[in-house]
């Protein structure tokens, strides 16, 4: 027979997974870089500095820095001199005039991993591309539970009614 105190804990889980969900907006965001997403620079940066909002788990996140043909020109990770942990920050080497594309993929202190790009130009003369993912006007809509999050909710529902059948057909035994 199962304890009060398992259903108790099923029922915790749910809900906890239920409020998880709900707030499932609040992932870490990108809220500034330097360069600038679509800036067109006249001379080159040596390094590229990436703000987000709120903590990152340094052995979960980092960037590279791509040329056209995805010829890599730098990288970066986690500045740990910055107290709040929400700034990457990587050496670039740029030397030819041309479109450069930053790719990062950062997991919050939440645990929910982000990624996206932005790119920035030296001298380009090509069109820079929107930026896409973490930042601020693109994808990060607030978003519902996920399939596997959905899935899990209804199996916990269904062995806490299932819970809730057995000990009330217990009881009236
Ligand atoms: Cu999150």
């Amino acid at each position: 027979m199962l304890t009060s105190g398992l259903l108790r804990a099923i029922a915790t889980a749910g809900f906890l997974l239920a409020a998880t969900a709900s707030t499932a907006s609040a992932h870490v965001e990108l809220i500034s870089s330097s360069p600038a997403a679509g800036a067109n620079l006249q001379s080159a940066p040596t390094e590229v500095t990436i703000t987000f909002d709120d903590e990152l788990d340094p052995d979960a996140s980092a960037f590279n820095v791509t040329a056209a043909a995805d010829v890599e020109v730098g990288a970066g990770e986690v500045d740990l001199t910055v107290a709040d942990r929400n700034v990457m920050v990587g050496a670039v080497a740029i030397t030819e005039p041309g479109v450069y594309t930053v790719t990062y993929a950062v997991t919050g202190v939440d645990g929910h991993a982000i990624e996206g790009t932005f790119s920035f130009g030296f001298q380009a003369t090509a069109q820079i591309p929107d930026p896409t993912g973490g930042e601020p006007d693109a994808a990060m809509t607030p978003r519902g539970p996920s399939g596997s999050e959905l899935i899990l909710l209804g199996v916990l529902s269904l062995i806490l009614a299932g819970v809730t059948a057995v000990r009330f057909l217990g009881k009236r035994r």
